[in-house]
């Protein structure tokens, strides 16, 4: 389909955009097509990334004849909130390499790759869901993060969630506050009414959406696992932008489909060590870490960051809730108690989760990886790396961005990792 006239009404650089999106299929043929497929349901995912910046823009370009189409860099930001108002919520956190020259001319270079391309994508006018969003919701998490969003109000009309460092009562109280300014302001900004009903309706939503992620990620529990982990890495990534409710249902399916594989491989021996990675988010088309990994005779079984576990790990409560203010109530603690960033200090919710997906998954080793210059992660890495050792499970701690060079220096340190364990 030619969307070049979306693209225009976008206000898309078409030149650059092309460019961007000649790297694209050649990275994706080589992560995904080139191997061996067997989980049929997993075409819906592969189609959606084919086709990146073209039906689901389009789906938004319609949306907004209906509601706002929100933009986000964190999974701290509450999706529930948005679908209240009417709206959609896409994460706009970039993977690409290609974005990052751009970030550069406008963002210092020893900042993280995932904000000097987000916001390169900004300045360069190629990401069409950037282009598309009426608002972007930051989240003061790191000091990185935290400026930049003064730079990107200069493209983009942006609210930002204020949050705490510490998960004490204050900090509780803190983020529960923000949780219902967020609220107060979009019913504002977009004159939509968030009542009861329509915030019950987005938790429901987003429960089921999280239902379906945990129901395949326990599939990832069998040995041999039913679905590799990059492709279980794509199939989260997507649920950042995609239709809630398509993707919800194609998520389920593809699940009942790895359960029954799993049932059907359980007879096979499987020598293949089982990797829990950890660290820094990684982003569409940031998969070069499990690309490594699974192509050095090792399986990803897990991911214990934003794009795996804490995306999905518990549901916002609906029990007890009669008020509007119970919702949020139950919103900002499902968050909060759910998502162990590293912004957080001390973060020990984080080395628990860590302990106990790898007892769950039957981990052999832990890959730990920081995007370079991401400093929350390379310093909590050393905490990580005492429980570990604490609990004899192997580590490696890698430290990369998006481009390609170090892929050589990679693949020998990952291999010799695997071979050891
Ligand atoms: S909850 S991990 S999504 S803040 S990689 S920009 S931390 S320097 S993305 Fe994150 Fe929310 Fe935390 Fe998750 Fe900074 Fe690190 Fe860059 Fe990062």
């Amino acid at each position: 389909m030619d969307n070049t006239e979306m693209y225009k009404s976008l206000d898309i650089d078409l030149k650059a955009h092309d460019t961007l999106m000649g790297a694209l299929p050649v990275l994706f043929q080589e992560c995904f097509l080139n191997k061996e497929q067997k989980l049929k349901n997993l075409s819906y995912f592969y189609s959606v990334i084919a086709d990146i910046h073209g039906a689901r823009v389009k789906e938004l370009v319609d949306h907004k004849t209906k509601g706002p189409v929100i933009g986000s860099f964190c999974i701290y930001v509450p999706e529930e909130i948005v679908l209240a108002a009417c709206g959609q919520l896409v994460g706009l956190c970039a993977g690409a390499d290609f974005w990052v020259p751009y970030g550069e001319q406008v963002v210092p270079k020893n900042l993280c790759p995932l904000i000097k391309a987000g916001v390169g994508a900004k300045y360069s006018r190629t990401c069409p869901y950037f282009q598309v969003v009426d608002l972007l919701i930051g989240e003061n998490t790191c000091d990185g993060k935290k400026k930049t969003w003064e730079i990107f109000s200069d493209m983009v009309d942006m609210y930002i969630m204020d949050m705490p460092n510490k998960k004490s009562n204050e900090g509780l109280k803190l983020w529960q506050e923000e949780v219902k300014n967020l609220c107060n302001f979009l019913e504002k900004k977009f004159s939509k009414s968030i009542t009861f009903d329509s915030l019950l309706n987005g938790i429901q939503r987003v429960n089921a959406k999280r239902n379906a992620l945990r129901r395949l990620y326990n599939t990832r529990k069998n040995s041999p696992t039913p679905i590799s982990g990059i492709d279980a890495l794509l199939v989260t990534q997507i649920g950042f932008y995609d239709d809630i409710e398509r993707y919800t249902k194609m998520v389920d399916a593809l699940a009942q489909e790895c359960e029954e594989r799993a049932s059907s491989l359980s007879s096979k021996n499987n020598s293949k060590k089982r990797i829990l990675v950890t660290g820094s988010p990684m982003v569409v088309p940031n998969w070069k870490i499990h690309h490594v990994i699974e192509t050095s005779g090792a399986d990803v079984v897990v991911e214990e960051n934003c794009t795996g576990t804490r995306y999905f790990k518990d549901n916002v409560s609906i029990e007890n809730a009669s008020t509007k203010e119970d919702l949020l109530k139950n919103i900002s603690d499902r968050y909060i108690n759910n998502i162990n960033c590293a912004c957080f200090s001390p973060n020990i919710g984080r080395e628990e989760d860590i302990l106990s997906l790898c007892k769950d998954y039957r981990v052999d080793g832990i890959v730990y990886v920081s995007l370079s210059f991401c400093t929350t992660y390379m310093v909590e890495a050393e905490r990580i790396r005492k429980v570990a050792k604490e609990n004899n499970i192997p580590m490696i701690t890698l430290e990369s961005d998006y481009s390609f060079g170090d892929l050589g220096q990679l693949r020998t340190r990952i291999e010799a990792f695997v071979e050891n364990l």
